[in-house]
């Protein structure tokens, strides 16, 4: 049996989210070294296996520009899982998570979602401005998970990174998942 969950990313531009994207579904080598501006969406598809369970994310990689804004609300809609990404250099992308948050309470209206916090980047660390203790707060606030990344690393240092923030969210979809089999089971 596969679990199949579909995840979205969103965040502002250059936060990485295509980064993050393009480095788990093609591993280290898939890290994109010069920015190319994502048009529309790009969907990828992973599939892992998490405590002997098999799931298959797809992966909903959209774009931070709002241009683009109609296809990201559409992608936001057909998702269950929403990643917001921003940058841990970038005090903007950020604040801007207000927004993000915003748009996807808007579009989601009832229906439940699992909210986790990215902060990106975090082998620059040397250039951060935005601490820790503030993602970790807003991610409090608004009931989501809180994860420090960085693409980079998974091609150089760690090799895990990437793979640990879909660790985390596997784990969390799965345990939805048997709650759900579980609250089914019983009715009858
Ligand atoms: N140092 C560092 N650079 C990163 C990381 N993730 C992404 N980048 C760089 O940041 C730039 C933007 O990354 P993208 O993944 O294209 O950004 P995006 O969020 O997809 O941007 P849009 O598609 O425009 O919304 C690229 O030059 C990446 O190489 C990271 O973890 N660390
Ligand atoms: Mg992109």
């Amino acid at each position: 049996m596969v679990i199949r969950s579909r995840v979205a990313l969103v965040g502002d531009a250059t936060v990485g989210k295509s980064a993050l994207a393009l480095t788990l579904a093609n591993g280290p080598s898939g890290f994109p070294k010069n920015y190319t501006m994502t048009q529309g969406c790009e969907v990828y598809s992973k599939s892992m296996k998490i405590n002997n369970r098999s799931i298959e994310f797809q992966i909903i990689d959209t774009s931070g520009q709002t241009m683009y804004k109609n296809i990201t609300t559409d992608m936001i809609h057909r998702s269950t899982v929403i990643v917001f990404v921003y940058d841990i250099t970038n005090t903007e992308s950020f604040n801007s998570l207000q927004v993000w948050l915003k748009t996807v309470k808007d579009t989601l209206k009832e229906k439940v979602f699992y909210g986790v916090v990215v902060a990106n980047k975090n082998d620059i660390s040397e250039r951060v401005v935005v601490r820790p203790q503030e993602g970790v707060a807003f991610a409090r606030t608004n009931k989501c998970e809180f994860i420090e990344t960085s693409a980079v690393t998974f091609t150089q240092l760690k090799q895990q990174d990437v793979e640990q923030l879909f660790t985390t969210i596997g784990e969390q979809v799965i345990r939805r998942y048997d709650d759900r089999v579980r609250r089914v089971s019983s009715f009858t």
